[in-house]
């Protein structure tokens, strides 16, 4: 009781400066705080006829008994509300009176050191642009992390040197099927005695401690709300610590390292989660600068071979000044479609200047400089790189997949080569598109974590999504309702085809040419409302020898 005391006091306060945004009047509320309680008969018997209607005008309940506020109720059909509230406040009667609105939740975390964390919430203080940052406050109204609708445990594998595993505000994975240091691989993995996650190089669980690695694990999954600290993208998800072995390590073990992931990730779907580890995406931030990925096929081929298991990976491009395109970079210019190769932007949504870019290897980029994240020893540290970009988009695909729908679940379950593009391809398309990153990256733009989270969550609810027996499809329509702001279709094709927009009798509102796509890749069609009148329409993409089926919206 007393939390819903605080919370009207909050909305009786500052409604017009908090909600003025973003609020909703629930038509037909009204708050009303009275001098005095006897009131209620009177104001109820005055406030009963309005402009000569009726206004059914009522006592709803008690808001705070102590305060004299009361929320009624109104015809709002019958009576202009605006007009009817001007009337409200000048009765004598009648110290303050409003409409009732609804709230959303405003998921800040407590975490104490959060007003640091520029790329999670930019308010333009160090010189920065405020939002430009990955929109997380909207993204974790949406989800937090941590398990999938169905209820696996996410995990996101982070391969790098060293790890300090003893951080209070890490959250790291441990297989509590292994019994350590009995020299007996227990849960038939094939790796003996791996409990904390693996070193590729000693080939035991093992891992060097360093400020590097764990940086990384904090941005992806630093233990969110909970008073300490920062958060990460994932506010609960399992990091599984992997080590290539030293600080210039093996490209062999870097294999090594990818090959535990990919066992670990296929026993899951094997033993469909009785064993190994449901990992969703890999972390990368080392390569070897101007490397041609046509020496380097082992490496770059682990990439497909995570991918058809159902892990994508995210891997940090060079901290050079350079076209990765034109000079070479391993493991970021491997052809793999499961990679994600991403560079470093500001607090200015500028490229980072000592960060590598490449139209067609590198996809996007994400914040990178000056990010405050979890070290050894139970600290905290500003570090840049594209070390540091690189996380929050690992991070982003394992928030999606724990805001996935059973529908989605279902599909990515029986498909995860093909769901996992699918995840790749909704996240480069909710990028932020920014000046900066222009002609220099694949999707032109920023991660935006929010977006993001949101593209998955339209695949919820009746839409089907495609596999390869219903390639040629429409998989959804969005935001419905429209608010005004046009509409996007999603689609799948494999031939040349058209979306048809046709009216309710049958007259053709809009063709629109559809580019044809591998499996997995999914379309999207922008259409912008002023060209099309309010009312309701069907949705059909046809080509020359079949039609997929109609989906009527209302715009
Ligand atoms: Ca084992
Ligand atoms: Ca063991
Ligand atoms: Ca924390």
């Amino acid at each position: 009781m007393k939390n819903i005391f605080s919370l009207f006091i909050l909305l009786f306060v500052c409604n017009s400066v908090l909600f003025a945004q973003t609020a909703t009047i629930l038509k037909g509320n009204m708050l009303v705080m009275l001098q005095e309680e006897k009131d209620i008969p009177s104001i109820t018997r005055e406030l009963s006829y309005f402009n000569g209607l009726k206004t059914g005008f009522q006592l709803q309940r008690v808001v705070s008994k102590s305060m004299h506020i009361y929320l009624f109720t109104f015809d709002f059909l019958t009576i202009n509300k605006d007009a009817f509230l001007s009337i409200v406040r000048q009765n004598p009667l009648i110290k303050i009176a409003q409409f009732d609105h609804t709230i959303q939740p405003r998921a800040t975390p407590n975490d104490t050191e959060f007003n640091y964390l520029w790329n999670m919430q930019n308010t333009g203080s160090n010189n920065g642009i405020a939002g430009a940052d990955i929109d997380a406050l909207k993204a974790w109204d949406i989800a937090t992390g941590g398990l999938t609708v169905d209820g696996d445990t996410i995990v996101v594998a982070v391969i790098d040197y060293g790890f300090y595993l003893a951080h209070t505000d890490l959250n790291y994975w441990k297989n509590y099927q292994e019994i350590p240091l009995n020299g007996i691989d227990d849960d038939g993995n094939g790796y003996i005695d791996d409990v904390n996650g693996w070193n590729a190089l000693t080939n035991t669980d093992s891992l060097p401690i360093e400020n590097h690695g764990t940086h990384v694990c904090g941005i992806i999954g630093a233990r969110g709300n909970n008073g300490v600290g920062i958060s990460g993208v994932n506010w609960n998800v399992k990091i599984m610590p992997i080590s290539y072995g030293s600080g210039f390590g093996l490209e062999s073990n870097a294999i090594a390292a990818y090959s535990y992931v990919k066992d670990q990730r296929q026993l899951y779907n094997k033993s469909n989660g009785t064993k190994g580890a449901f990992i969703v995406s890999t972390n990368s931030s080392f390569g070897i600068d101007t490397a041609n990925a046509i020496y380097h096929p082992l490496w770059c081929a682990m990439y497909d071979s995570l991918g058809k298991v159902g892990v994508l990976s995210a891997a940090a491009t060079k901290n050079l000044d350079v076209n990765v395109d034109n000079v070479g970079d391993v493991p970021t210019s491997c052809a793999s479609n499961w990679l994600i190769s991403v560079t470093n932007t500001n607090n200015q949504d500028e490229k980072f200047a000592n960060a590598g870019y490449g139209k067609k290897s590198i996809d996007l980029a994400a914040p990178g400089t000056s990010i405050f994240s979890t070290v050894s020893g139970n600290g905290y540290n500003f570090f840049s790189g594209t070390s540091m970009a690189t996380p929050h988009v690992s991070g982003t695909v394992a928030l999606m997949l724990s805001a996935a729908c059973s529908n989605f679940m279902k599909a990515y379950k029986a498909d995860p080569a093909m769901m996992s593009l699918v995840i790749k391809d909704s996240l480069l398309k909710a990028v932020d598109v920014i000046p900066s990153m222009q002609g220099i990256t694949v999707s032109g733009g920023r991660l935006n974590l929010y977006k993001s989270v949101r593209s998955i969550k339209n695949y919820c609810g009746e839409n089907t999504l495609p596999t390869s027996d219903n390639f040629f499809d429409i998989i959804t329509v969005y935001p419905v309702p429209t608010f005004g702001n046009g509409i996007t279709i999603d689609y799948t094709s494999d031939v040349e085809a058209e979306l048809d927009i046709t009216s309710v009798l049958g007259q053709e509102i809009l063709k629109i040419p559809c580019t044809s796509s591998t499996i997995g890749i999914i379309q999207h069609a922008q259409i912008e409302l002023p060209a099309i009148s309010k009312g309701v329409y069907f949705i059909q993409l046809r080509a020359s020898n079949k039609k997929t089926k109609t989906i009527k919206i209302i715009l």
